[in-house]
């Protein structure tokens, strides 16, 4: 699939399009539901010339992206508004070279938006992905509520059986996420802890599974990114599907998944 080109408007047009497939998706409740995109890559005659110089301080020190720029979804504002209206429900911010605070860079105004309630754990994230140096640049969570169905079971609140069930309703899955899912058990909302341990789930996957609460994906462009999880999602409502009709569902055998783990795709 084509990398999308990283000028700042069209990853602002790609996010918003994609917080509408999160509202229809039923994901996206109210306020639920936040993306960051890192604007490394963005040209610096992209960004607004002008912009607060408040230091906004952060909980922890971003070290790792100190300097650097993100377009990321407003606190308290809906994905569904994000979809029409990006730059009212967003905005970017950009961390002081210490790493020890913020500056908003493109909204001046009366509206006053601030990031997202999980900016700790997106910046967690977006370090881990620059220590890795990958092409990763988008970290989104949502509540898509097929996922976050699967850990209200305790027998699957494990990463060994979560992926086996995820890989074993569809071919496709093991294929598109090779990797699987990473499991965090549940923790307060808005925490550093949750932002912590994201990161340990995300060390070995592109998709991380918060524990009643929702999905946290990695990928290089927004629409790639929601491609994880709606290939997650299918596998999801599968399993649903089959339970639902009183059945239990087969899956695919382990030697089926290991099969399917050498085809490169
Ligand atoms: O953005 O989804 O986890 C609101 C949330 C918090
Ligand atoms: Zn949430």
């Amino acid at each position: 699939m084509a990398e999308s080109v990283p000028t700042l408007t069209s990853i602002i047009s790609e996010v918003a399009e994609v917080a509408g497939f999160l509202w229809q998706r039923g994901w996206a409740e109210r306020n639920a539901g936040n993306i960051s995109v890192c604007l490394k890559d963005v040209p610096k005659s992209d960004f607004p010339a002008h912009y607060q110089r408040v230091d906004i301080p952060l909980p922890e020190i971003a070290g790792d992206v100190a300097g650097m720029s993100f377009f990321i979804t407003a606190t308290n504002h809906r994905m569904r508004d994000l979809a029409h209206k990006p730059m009212e429900n967003a905005l970017i911010i950009r961390i002081t070279e210490d790493g020890a605070a913020y500056n908003i860079i493109s909204h001046i105004g009366p509206t006053e938006l601030r990031p997202t309630s999980e900016l700790a754990s997106h910046l967690a994230i977006h370090s881990l992905i620059i220590r890795r140096g990958t092409s990763h640049r988008v970290v989104m969570h949502t509540h898509a509520k097929e996922l976050i169905a699967l850990t209200q079971i305790k027998d699957l609140c494990n990463e060994e059986r979560l992926n086996k069930l995820l890989w074993g309703m569809h071919p496709e899955t093991k294929l598109l996420v090779p990797d699987g899912v990473g499991f965090v058990p549940y923790i307060i909302p808005g925490t550093t802890a949750l932002g912590e341990e994201t990161v340990r789930a995300l060390e070995n996957h592109n998709v991380a599974l918060w524990e009643k609460h929702g999905v946290f994906a990695i990928g290089p462009n927004p629409h790639e990114t929601f491609d994880l999880i709606d290939i997650l999602t299918r596998s999801a409502s599968i399993y649903f599907l089959c339970r639902s009709a009183g059945i239990e569902p087969e899956g695919l055998t382990d030697g089926q998944i290991e099969e399917l783990g050498k085809i490169k795709f």
